[in-house]
């Protein structure tokens, strides 16, 4: 029989004899990865002793511990085929997957081992660790949101398939210089990456462009042909997703563009050979560079088309292999599902509508049938201004085929809605897919909802939010397709990797490792709460992680943080709604405190800020910049020494937090409350004993539902609060009726942080004072002053502050991802977990 692949011509004439693929499993003790290490680092890589590129010895390890996840990979995909388990699908534009080596190890249970070889051969571990290149493909919460799902469902044995893009260029590096934000180019793949296997049999086709034609077929149906496209091809590479010592690898997906190999013969022949070859170039952009979260990069077409390339491709793969082993779709729905990251693979459904229509000759309302029950939408804003919308003649141009089938499914639904409400035009208006106006658009989030059977907000108070606005009609439509799912993150990465000290302790005290697969477990450690010995190895173990957190901010800021001071801390992107400017404001604060002498019982602090923003919104590079100079001032004026030192943390990323969350002592959440969908970097610093001090959005309401109030420091409106006030907001009132707030807003106007660049901050003041001010920065700012005013004194208070610390690490289970991951397998995906054979 031969197997032919549409554009990678790969012949196989014959089943492989099992001779080609029995091995023996490979050692898993310190002689057999010595050995392994060797060969890859003299054959394969062909270096010497005398080579002094890191990175060698570094690839070595990650081959030697890669064929070690090979094999448990083949048998977790033998398990999933052999028992034809449902399986689901989460397609997403953004994976920030982090580093691969230490979550190898941890996982693989190989830390020790890894540990005792490496010192044999004389190599240091932690520096050979450090030199791999964060896998920076996503902006921030969304991304790593997907990549923690992805580390539970192995560790839960889920069969779930990550599919996404393999960016060359991943999120930009950010450097500080003179206190602005500096983008440089992220080229994470320059030298090589050992965790990624290319797949150059299963390339697929993608369209662009062209038009549609009508045509009666031989049997008298109508059908419709995409033709004049301009093809591009779609190049799988996986990357192995470990579970936690269970012996599952699952996968990770991410297509790269790459040209097709026919030139357009027109112009070859005119004598254009240069402009035929030319063509190779525009279709290698789409996978070029991740899109960062910028809201005027909105509406751009390369977006557009990565969109539908991921969408196309991970359709067309997952259809190859069901039909591997199935001959037709009948049972598709019932096992396979779709889960969408935010509304950026949308354009699926109408993908997956297209192929069961034009490629597999169903009914429109087979079609649907099969593709409304498989779909299954989760979102992850509130701000209107972030709902995607693609012009319709973009659409048209670009996506001629699906752009019909989008009008089609508008059109059925919005009969629909006109039987729920008869009579009601201004609902089809408000409902219809299709924004109408001098450019018609598509609204996405629509599509989304009415494609799919379920719909999740990220955090209960976000859930209710979208229901009772944003979605609220969708919501009185098809009230059951709506549910919540609380976000999470993975204790792998977050507890027992990132914080080794911390690991041991708690393990000490449960009296196994079972915990790190089972975080409701960390309830065991309440009875130790009162122990002497357990509380001053917690303070041990918190001054040690702050220890290396000052290293680090010593090394990257170059600013002096004192360990006994409080370490108060916010890194996320900079944004409005997150109000790093709030954060700001109140050093200013403390700093006039300072300087007034009013120092009486004072705490001394270490505020570190750090995240990037967006290349195209100055309001938050200016943030940046005014968090510089302000650090600047105070970090040199000799009366602020030992009480207060203010450092911008540059190029803030997954491997940093690995550091952060465990040396921190207050996380700073401060969005306005509404408008921060959950927020996963709270749940880090809970679990690694941080304090909150925050608002009630997202998560925070959940944070402080688990650890109790006495354990939380709350501020601000609520998010019925802020909506309800906002036509009475007056901040100059604010300002004029405290003497605090009108002393640091007097402070930036007089130019004293800015005393060589006049009117620099002027934006940001005027964005402060504004009456229309989105974020009402200034309403919460006395709760805020003094709600920080507690931590300072619950901080001074060693015994309260330990115990709050501990508590908050005990409270923490609810935000891991496997708790999230068996809500959404429960309601959602109904899946069977599937166990794969263990090799020893
Ligand atoms: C938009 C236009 C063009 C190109 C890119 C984008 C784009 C890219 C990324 C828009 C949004 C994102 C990412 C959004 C995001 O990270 N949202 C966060 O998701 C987390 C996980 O659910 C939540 O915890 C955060 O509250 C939410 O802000």
């Amino acid at each position: 029989m031969y197997k032919y692949c549409n554009s990678f011509k790969l012949m196989v004439k014959s089943k492989p004899v099992d001779e080609l693929t029995i091995v023996p499993p490979l050692g898993m003790d310190v002689e057999s990865l010595s050995n392994c290490f060797r060969y890859y680092y003299n054959h394969t890589l062909g270096r010497s002793k005398d080579c002094k590129a890191i990175h060698y010895p570094y690839k070595a390890l990650g081959y030697t511990l890669r064929d070690r996840l090979m094999e448990r990979w083949k048998e977790t995909r033998s398990a999933y085929e052999e028992t034809d388990c449902k399986r689901t699908y989460y397609l997403s534009l953004e994976f920030l997957m982090g580093r691969a080596l230490s979550n190898c190890m941890l996982n693989l249970d190989l830390n020790e081992t890894v540990q005792k070889s490496f010192y044999q051969l004389g190599l240091d571990l932690e520096e050979i660790a450090e030199c791999e290149q964060d896998a920076g493909l996503g902006n921030g919460g969304l991304g790593r949101l997907a990549a923690c799902f992805l580390d539970s469902c192995a560790t839960l044995q889920l069969p779930v398939k990550g599919y996404g893009l393999r960016y060359e260029y991943g999120m930009f590096k950010q450097r500080i210089e003179q206190g602005h934000q500096v983008e440089e180019t992220d080229h994470w793949l320059l030298n090589g990456n050992p965790w990624e296997l290319e797949r150059p049999e299963y390339t697929q086709r993608i369209k662009f462009g062209g038009y549609t034609e009508y045509h009666t077929n031989n049997k008298g149906k109508m059908t419709v042909y995409w033709n004049g496209t301009r093809d591009v091809l779609a190049i799988p590479y996986d990357i192995p997703i470990p579970g936690f010592k269970n012996g599952t690898v699952n996968t990770l997906r991410l297509w790269k563009a790459a040209a097709t190999d026919e030139f357009d013969l027109d112009e070859f022949n005119s004598g254009s050979y240069t402009e035929a070859v030319e063509e190779k170039n525009s279709a290698e952009h789409i996978t070029m560079v991740l899109y960062p979260n910028d809201s005027s990069e909105n509406g751009k077409e390369l977006r557009l088309r990565q969109q539908y390339f991921l969408a196309s491709a991970s359709l067309q793969d997952v259809i190859r292999e069901w039909l591997m082993h199935h001959d037709d779709f009948s049972e598709f729905a019932q096992k396979n599902c779709f889960q969408l990251n935010d509304t950026h693979p949308t354009v699926s459904i109408a993908e997956f509508m297209r192929l069961l229509i034009d490629d597999y000759e169903h009914t429109w309302d087979e079609a649907w049938s099969i593709t409304s029950k498989c779909m299954a939408y989760t979102n992850h804003t509130l701000l209107p201004e972030a709902l995607e919308k693609w012009s319709v003649p973009l659409f048209k141009c670009l996506l001629p085929r699906l752009l019909e089938i989008i009008y089609e499914i508008n059109s059925r639904f919005l009969k629909q809605v006109a039987m729920h409400w008869p009579g009601d035009a201004a609902r089809i208006r408000q409902m219809s897919i299709i924004e109408e106006g001098p450019v018609p658009q598509v609204r996405m989030a629509y599509l989304a909802i009415v494609g799919s059977f379920s719909v999740n907000g990220v955090a209960a108070l976000h859930t209710e939010l979208l229901e009772k606005g944003l979605f609220n009609n969708f919501y009185q439509l098809w009230p059951e397709k709506f549910n919540n799912k609380t976000n999470g993150v993975t204790p792998r990465r977050w507890l027992a990797g990132c914080n080794p000290e911390l690991r041991q302790l708690i393990t000490k005290h449960i009296g196994s490792e079972k915990w790190i697969k089972d975080l409701s477990q960390l309830s065991k450690l309440e009875k130790h709460l009162n122990k002497k010995d357990f509380r001053n190895q917690w303070k041990k173990i918190k001054l040690s992680n702050k220890a290396k957190l000052a290293l680090l901010v010593k090394a990257e800021c170059d600013v002096n943080f004192n360990t006994d001071a409080l370490f108060d801390v916010q890194v996320k992107r900079i944004h409005e709604y997150k109000r790093q400017l709030l954060n700001i404001l109140h050093v200013i604060h403390l700093y006039n405190r300072i300087k007034a002498g009013d120092t009486k019982n004072w705490t001394n602090r270490c505020v570190l800020i750090g995240g990037k923003a967006a290349p195209g919104y100055a309001m938050a590079k200016l943030t940046i910049k005014l968090i510089s100079n302000v650090a600047e001032i105070i970090n040199n004026d000799p009366q602020a020494d030992g009480l207060l030192k203010v450092a911008f943390f540059p190029n803030y990323n997954v491997s940093a937090m690995e550091v952060i969350c465990p040396g921190t002592d207050l996380s700073e959440q401060i969005s306005t409350a509404g408008k921060e969908a959950s927020g996963t970097g709270n749940m880090k610093f809970m679990m690694n004993g941080a304090l909150t001090i925050g608002t009630l959005d997202g998560a925070n309401i959940e944070i402080r539902e688990e650890v109790g109030d006495d354990n939380f420091f709350l501020f601000g409106l609520t998010a019925e609060e802020v909506e309800n006030s906002r036509n009475q907001y007056n901040p100059v009132n604010i300002i004029n009726n405290d003497k605090d707030i009108d002393a640091v807003i007097k402070m930036l106007e007089s130019g004293y942080f800015n005393q060589c660049e006049p009117q620099l901050f002027d934006p940001i003041l005027h964005s402060i004072k504004n009456p229309y001010d989105m974020w009402m920065t200034l309403a919460d700012f006395r709760s805020y002053i003094d709600a920080q005013e507690e931590v300072s004194m619950a901080y001074q208070d060693t015994k309260r502050w330990t115990t709050m610390s501990i508590m908050n690490t005990l409270s923490s289970s609810k935000f891991s991802t496997d708790r999230t991951m068996e809500e959404y397998n429960q309601d959602i995906w109904k899946l069977d977990k599937v166990a794969a054979h263990q090799i020893k």
